[in-house]
């Protein structure tokens, strides 16, 4: 069974972690978000790849939810000595991973095959493609006038009104090797509960990559971001209200429509079933909430057993 995954933020690294407990890692191909990347002190840093080769490598700070654990911070605190004020916490053993990524891109690598080495060193048994080798960083537009995904994010805490949301360069990206194949070719393609506007949407964003979504035989699931009417962890149920969608499972399952087979709900959303089913994707519910592995265990072997019926559905149908 080759599972394709969508994943960006730390909702989807946990879901990845379950997964790679219920199947073979060697089975799953991961592509990333890389609308969060953003350049400081000289280095490319790709936030949503190292989360998941983070967690996937068990290195990664479960309490922050992104870097390393046990990290320190000594390198910022003494650029704080010379009068910059370092908005981006960014851990010393975690600037390692920045500054070789960095040397590789100088040298002549592509985005892919800087990851590919990471996530060998590391010792990842699971592919992590980036969605483009192409430099696309996600910038919002807001009240406060336009800012990289990161001020917005991090620098102001999500405070400002978001007006629009673009990705810079998109049009002129290509997908990573390997990422079309792995959408067309995996019996499984589960879009992670990730933010669909700058997680999964950059990813959608990459010409071909919608296309492969909606050629694909394999089955499309997706795990709402959104319980009880808000998200659990990032600004998706703000993004959702400020981009005029009704923040709810129904006006994430929405944005899928176009290419959804099937979304999970949690349970607690079991009320939105029927106007999500009524977009022609299937709805399921469970409990969606990962706190713990053992959580992320039970989602992940959910999600599996879902294809299985699926699967054989089909055949029933055909
Ligand atoms: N998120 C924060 O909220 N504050 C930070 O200071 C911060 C630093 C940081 C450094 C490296 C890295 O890979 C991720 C970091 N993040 C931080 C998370 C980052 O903003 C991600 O883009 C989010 O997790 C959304 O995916």
């Amino acid at each position: 069974m080759k599972v394709t995954a969508l994943a960006g933020g730390v909702g989807a690294a946990k879901f990845l972690q379950g997964l790679a407990l219920v199947i073979p890692p060697e089975n799953i191909t991961i592509i990333s978000n890389t609308g969060d990347d953003i350049e400081l002190y000289g280095l490319r840093i790709c936030p949503d790849i190292d989360t998941v080769i983070y967690t996937l490598a068990g290195y990664s700070d479960e309490v922050k939810g992104w870097g390393l654990k046990n990290d320190s911070f000594e390198c910022l605190s003494w650029l704080s000595r010379y009068g910059e004020s370092p908005w981006f916490n960014l851990g010393d053993r975690d600037l390692a991973t920045h500054i070789y990524r960095t040397e590789l891109l100088r040298t002549g690598c592509s985005l892919s095959e800087a990851t590919d080495r990471i996530r060998e060193s590391l010792g990842v048994r699971s592919r992590v493609l980036p969605m483009t080798d192409y430099y696309t960083p996600t910038w919002i537009t807001t009240d406060e006038g336009e800012m990289h995904f990161q001020e917005y994010f991090v620098r102001r805490k999500c405070e400002p009104r978001v007006a629009a949301i673009r990705f810079a360069n998109i049009e002129s990206a290509r997908p990573a090797a390997g990422v079309e194949a792995a959408i067309l070719n995996a019996d499984l393609i589960v879009i992670c509960p990730s933010n669909p506007f700058i997680s999964i949407g950059p990813i959608m964003a990459v010409p071909g990559v919608t296309d492969a979504l909606k050629q694909t035989s394999g089955a499309k699931i997706a795990i709402s971001p959104i319980v009880g009417g808000k998200a659990l962890k990032g600004p998706a149920a703000g993004m959702l209200r400020d981009l005029g969608h009704e923040v709810s499972a129904w006006g994430v399952a929405r944005i899928y429509r176009d290419f959804l087979n099937l979304f999970v709900l949690d349970n607690r959303d079991e009320a939105d079933k029927a106007r999500v089913e009524a977009l022609g994707v299937r709805v399921v519910t469970t409990d969606t909430v990962m706190n713990t592995l053992d959580d992320k265990r039970r989602l992940a072997d959910f999600v599996m057993n879902l294809v299985t019926e699926w699967n054989g559905a089909r055949l029933q149908r055909a």
